[in-house]
């Protein structure tokens, strides 16, 4: 890289990030805040040194094997790098960086709200206020929620944010249990008071609310799979912040409208931005609680992970390894 690198942004970023991104290196802004097409992006890999998207970009491939050689870093503004094929850049000798930690705590907290909200039904609540009817007023059998202390909760993916989301979650008198295909240090599982599960199938079948946590993947494509599914409990409730083709999303919406599972919360989807129209119709009838892609959406976490990005770039400008690579045995 160049002292003063060319660097192109995909997406509008927060103001003071953008401000530090110019006194440092040579940028070119997205004024739009639209995402950029495919030609365009096409365009800035034959330009920028260094490229910073963002999930809604999907640098794959194709669009790697065209990259002009003068790209030598992607530096992801977000945790996840699904939208980028590392494997090809790395052939390419292109360094992937992304932006990890600063981001766990708020995607726990969303977790948590989701945890509390579809049981205790806060958005069918809140709607009764919100609508053109009056309030009929308190009954002891009206707006009947589950209770959410002494339950037990299934993490898939005990990593960052899944070690916050447990953190949580025993505040909250859950017990923890989790799913990875390795198993954590005895330290942590005692920290967390956390139970392993070997077998991700025997988890499901014994938990009251399960959160995804782990990354997407293509190991972890469908992971919670329409036979999986089955396996919960029809009192069971789902929640995933992590992304949306973790979960088969048409099985998950089916098992719902059953009455197979008793509700999700979800904060990203298979084909975002567009949203299954029989999710909204279960979000109308209470049975699920939908945010769009948030969890991280804090003005703090924006700004830290711009910081993340800008040290990554410096890094690699100063001839040094960046400390975010994601290296293809990663992903
Ligand atoms: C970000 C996320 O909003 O970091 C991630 O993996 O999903 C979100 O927190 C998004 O990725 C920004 O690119």
């Amino acid at each position: 890289l160049s002292k003063k690198p060319l660097v192109i942004i995909t997406r509008k970023l927060p103001d003071p990030v953008e401000a530090r991104m110019a006194e440092l290196f040579d940028v070119r802004l997205n004024e739009t805040d639209r995402p950029m097409s495919h030609a365009e992006l096409a365009e800035a890999m034959q330009t920028a040194e260094v490229l910073v998207p963002t999930v809604t970009d999907r640098i794959d491939a194709e669009l790697i094997g065209k990259a002009g050689p003068q790209l030598r870093l992607i530096a992801n503004f977000g945790n996840g790098v699904d939208n980028i094929d590392v494997k090809a850049a790395h052939g390419h000798g292109i360094t992937v960086t992304n932006t990890p930690n600063v981001l766990n705590e708020d995607t726990a907290d969303m977790t948590m709200a989701l945890i509390l909200a579809v049981p205790r039904r806060l958005t069918e609540g809140a709607a009764v206020l919100t609508g053109d009817d009056e309030w009929a007023g308190w009954s002891p059998t009206w707006m009947l929620g589950r209770r959410i202390s002494g339950k037990r909760l299934g993490i898939i993916g005990l990593g960052r944010i899944g070690m916050a989301v447990a953190r949580r979650a025993r505040a909250f008198g859950l017990s923890i249990n989790y799913h990875n295909r390795h198993r954590m240090a005895e330290s942590i599982e005692q920290e967390l008071d956390a139970t392993w599960w070997e077998s991700l199938d025997q988890m499901l079948a014994h938990m009251d609310i399960v959160s995804v946590n782990c990354p997407s993947t293509p190991a972890t494509f469908h992971l919670l799979s329409a036979r999986r599914l089955e396996l919960l409990q029809p009192t069971a409730y789902i929640v995933n912040t992590s992304r949306g083709d973790v979960i088969d999303e048409q099985a998950l919406i089916r098992l719902i409208e059953e009455g197979r599972i008793a509700g999700a919360g979800l904060d990203v989807f298979e084909d975002e931005p567009s949203v299954n129209p029989r999710l909204r119709e279960l979000a109308r009838k209470g049975k699920v609680v939908l945010s769009p892609h948030m969890s991280s959406a804090t003005i703090e976490g924006r700004i830290e992970m711009g910081e993340k990005v800008i040290i990554n770039i410096r890094m690699m400008a100063d001839g040094d390894r960046p400390p975010d690579r994601v290296l293809p045995s990663m992903v």
